[in-house]
């Protein structure tokens, strides 16, 4: 925007060339293209202790198969009505009650879930189950057949909250979207529980195997390995002065992200943590796993503890510290990005 308003004469201009559905770029040139990202995004956080009333409300007043998807979208303040944390990611925290079922449907959009409070509910995905745990990030791919149900497990059942990361604003964006509803409320289970983990979860592949997308077969990424490995890292000194003990979740087949459209990743912040300021292109969720600490953006300090989410939006300057030994869980959009070529970070110096 220029800084000062139009002149009479060139506000009349744009008011006349407005009815022919035109507009002057003089106008908004350097928004439209900003001299470095400009987010309207907000940094927020949902603090659990806020949240689970509300989850547990939602429980009462619909039930899962009513809802289709009983969930609590996390909004970025700045983007009210949008359903989006940041312009390109939605997140959502989604409750499922013991015996209740979520009916199958599959949708071009991509989805992650990722296990915040509860054990035994589970995802089916094209004909395999998996229990969902906590710390369990599990991947619903574009167009892959998937419900969800809460059967318990070793005897007993609770209620079950993950988060859902999806690219449903991107997908809009590229109005894109397409959806279908399955006969079946659930669907048939056509392979044994841990058959996908087995098949590509321990540096072996089945000898003919054929790759048939560029999406992870492997569709759970169970917490206990992910946390072994960073617990070892740290012993071995893997530490970054950024970002602590961080790695991302793979497709064990090309080594690329587990999904096309969402980078995911988690992070070990030892007690005392205090990181150096990142930015990145990238904004990302947290969803904290373990431990307390702080997150301060721009200057903007919030406190996080356990089932606590945040969002650090696109090209903010941020540093993690860790009160407590610390694991986070993250998403972003960061593989589009670098498909387009359009992802930078840099690692600052305070
Ligand atoms: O579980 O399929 O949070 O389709 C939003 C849309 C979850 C799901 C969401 C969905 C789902």
């Amino acid at each position: 925007m220029t800084a000062s308003p139009p002149s009479t004469a060139r506000q009349a201009f744009y008011d006349e060339i407005r009815k022919f559905s035109m507009t002057p770029l003089w106008e908004s040139l350097s928004t439209l293209v900003p001299h470095t990202p400009n987010s309207p995004c907000v940094p927020a956080r949902w603090r659990w202790d806020d949240v689970l009333p509300f989850i547990e409300q939602a429980g009462t007043l619909i039930s899962a198969e009513e809802a289709v998807r009983r969930v609590l979208v996390l909004e970025n303040p700045a983007l009210p009505g949008k359903a989006s944390i940041t312009q390109s990611l939605y997140a959502g925290l989604q409750l499922i009650l013991p015996g209740e079922v979520a009916p199958a449907h599959r949708h071009v959009q991509s989805a992650l879930r990722f296990i915040v409070h509860g054990r035994g509910a589970y995802t089916a995905v094209d004909g395999e189950r998996t229990t969902m745990l906590p710390g369990d990030f599990i991947i619903t791919p574009g167009w892959t057949w998937h419900d969800h149900g809460n059967e318990g497990v070793d005897g007993q059942s609770e209620p079950v909250v993950w988060l859902d990361g999806l690219d449903i604003p991107m997908i809009r964006f590229f109005d894109a979207g397409f959806e279908e509803k399955s006969a079946a409320l659930s669907q048939r289970v056509s392979r044994p529980e841990g058959n996908a983990l087995a098949r590509y979860g321990h540096n072996l592949l089945p000898v003919d195997y054929q790759p048939t997308s560029p999406t992870s077969p492997l569709f759970n990424y169970p917490y206990a390995r992910t946390r072994e490995v960073l617990e070892r890292l740290y012993r071995d000194h893997e530490l970054d002065a950024w970002h602590g003990v961080k790695l991302r979740y793979v497709n064990p087949v090309t080594g690329g992200w587990p999904m096309p459209t969402l980078a995911t990743f988690m992070q070990f912040l030892p007690a005392g943590f205090a990181g150096k300021p990142f930015r990145s292109t990238d904004g990302a969720v947290y969803s904290v796993v373990e431990g307390r600490g702080r997150v301060i953006v721009d200057g903007q300090s919030m406190a996080f503890g356990p089932k606590d989410h945040f969002v650090v939006p696109s090209w903010k300057t941020f540093t993690l510290h860790a009160d407590e030994d610390a694991v986070l869980f993250s998403f972003s959009d960061r593989p589009v990005q670098s498909a387009l070529n359009i992802l930078r970070e840099e690692k600052l110096d305070a």
